[in-house]
């Protein structure tokens, strides 16, 4: 790995002290859980230990151009031989929750076939530490990395990949469902399908729209099936969701065409995950959509009610919102740039109200399933926010991004969304995908040269923020 980071402080002094925002969040109960989140191939390393097989991610990050600076996970924060301090930095911070993901080509090598005992037993270890320190275990069973041998045949596209992923889940529900009480089958099928065979900028790097459709029933139908056999073999006390990521469009003026933009732009941002998954049914409009354009879901008979399963929960995903116009074509839609809005280092713009807008939006067209904010983080130039001479890291923009976000969701409580938690990303500046490691979104600073780990100002805002409130 080639990074070459400079210590917190050598770059430019600190900045000014500024006032920290108030951790006292109108609209958040006592009852709020508090978290942060990982996941596997962000954290872990330890690529090809204790019987790992390669994933579409070690494939796609070892092909020359495909992540800035040709970065990837073979250490990365080496999470995996630093686990269990890494839960007692996670102690420190005081959270109720911890959302980790199990590395399918580590629990099944291959993907398919009897389970790896060496790749189980890690994760065994981990639910058992986190236990230990009081910290409740999420577990996503799926955050991306698929075995690289599935996809030699067909991944996400091929219907079989479903299947065999209904068998993964159960080999891990089996294991841990005794300890692990919440589980999330995907998260962000959005992105596996659309980045991975659409745009081709996430593994495995295909673009081919009709695959990537194909991949997103395929996804769904895993979906379903995991949900069945996570139920078919841990407890009735089992919480089973999934993870999305909905976008949340506005249109950039109430023109018609605008307007239909946008709606188009829900469709295949939004709908299309959540209507199957709550609804037992893909969009008509959606559909018809991809019909115009020659693309079809490959849905066979039962898929539908075999996606509906029953949940416990539904994790949602924010980190932006769109304003979009018409394009060129009537069906086009094109991103309007809002430059009142500041951006992160990604660059994504900032807009709160957005996350109240889509929780309560899910909550009035999808009622009666409880949300979690199982992500909401931001990246920011930590190089701006060096550590202070008590060696912390003053990351104020992060500090103000979070608090404001935490804010949006009390607002949509307050406007009867029915929101229980929120999971900070991240715990651990990490690989960040396509971007490497130059951007970091931790609340945790880790220096890659030293795997030294010092915990942000945010993070120890956070701290405070969810004892405050739960003292409510
Ligand atoms: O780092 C990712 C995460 O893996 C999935 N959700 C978005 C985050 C920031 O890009």
């Amino acid at each position: 790995m080639s990074i070459e980071l400079q210590p917190p402080g050598a770059r430019r002094p600190a900045p000014p002290p500024q006032p920290l925002p108030d951790p006292r969040i109108p609209g958040l109960t006592a009852d709020f859980v508090w978290g942060t989140a990982t996941s596997a191939y962000q954290i872990e390393g330890a690529v090809d230990a204790d019987g790992r097989t390669p994933s579409i991610w070690d494939t796609f990050s070892h092909t020359p151009g495909a992540i800035d600076n040709d970065d990837h996970g073979d250490v990365a924060c080496d999470h995996y031989h630093r686990m269990p301090d890494d839960v007692a930095l996670l102690a420190g911070l005081g959270l109720d929750a911890y959302r980790f993901s199990l590395s399918w080509p580590r629990v099944q090598p291959g993907g398919s076939g009897p389970a790896n005992a060496k790749g189980l037993d890690f994760y065994d270890r981990l639910v058992d530490e986190l236990l230990a320190r009081g910290i409740t275990p999420w577990a996503t069973l799926y955050h991306w990395d698929l075995p690289q041998e599935l996809e030699d045949r067909g991944g996400w596209p091929a219907r079989d990949t479903a299947l065999r992923f209904a068998d993964y889940a159960e080999i891990a529900a089996a294991r841990l469902g005794d300890r692990v009480r919440h589980w999330i089958t995907l998260n962000e099928p959005f992105c596996s399908a659309m980045l991975g065979y659409h745009v081709g900028c996430h593994a495995p790097g295909r673009q081919d729209f009709q695959a990537a459709v194909r991949a997103v029933h395929h996804l769904h139908l895993a979906h379903g099936l995991a949900v069945q056999r996570i139920r078919s073999v841990a407890p009735a006390s089992a919480q089973v969701g999934i993870t999305l990521n909905p976008a949340q469009v506005y249109a950039a003026s109430e023109d018609p065409a605008d307007r239909a933009a946008a709606r188009s732009a829900d469709g295949m941002g939004a709908r299309i995950y959540l209507d199957p998954v709550l609804r037992g049914e893909y969009p008509r409009d959606v559909v018809e959509e991809l019909a115009r354009h020659g693309v079809t879901l490959p849905v066979e008979p039962d898929d539908l009610a075999d996606i509906a399963q029953p949940l416990d929960f539904l994790g949602v995903n924010y980190y932006f919102s769109d304003v979009v116009a018409a394009g060129e074509e009537p069906e086009r839609t094109r991103r309007v740039p809002q430059p009142d809005r500041p951006v992160t280092a990604m660059p994504w713009e900032v807009f709160p109200q957005g996350m109240t807008d889509l929780l309560t939006r899910i909550s009035r067209d999808y009622p009666g399933i409880p949300l979690y904010v199982t992500e909401n983080g931001a990246a920011f130039d930590d190089g701006a926010c060096d550590a202070d001479e008590g060696g912390r890291v003053q990351d104020h923009h992060r500090t103000a991004y979070l608090a404001d976000h935490l804010a949006a969701v009390g607002r949509a409580r307050e406007a009867g969304a029915d929101v229980r938690g929120f999971f900070a990303w991240s715990l651990m500046d990490n690989f960040e995908w396509a971007y490497g490691y130059d951007k970091r979104f931790g609340i945790v600073h880790v220096d890659y040269r030293t795997q030294r780990r010092t915990p942000k100002q945010s993070a120890l805002w956070l701290r405070d923020a969810a004892s405050v409130n739960r003292g409510k």
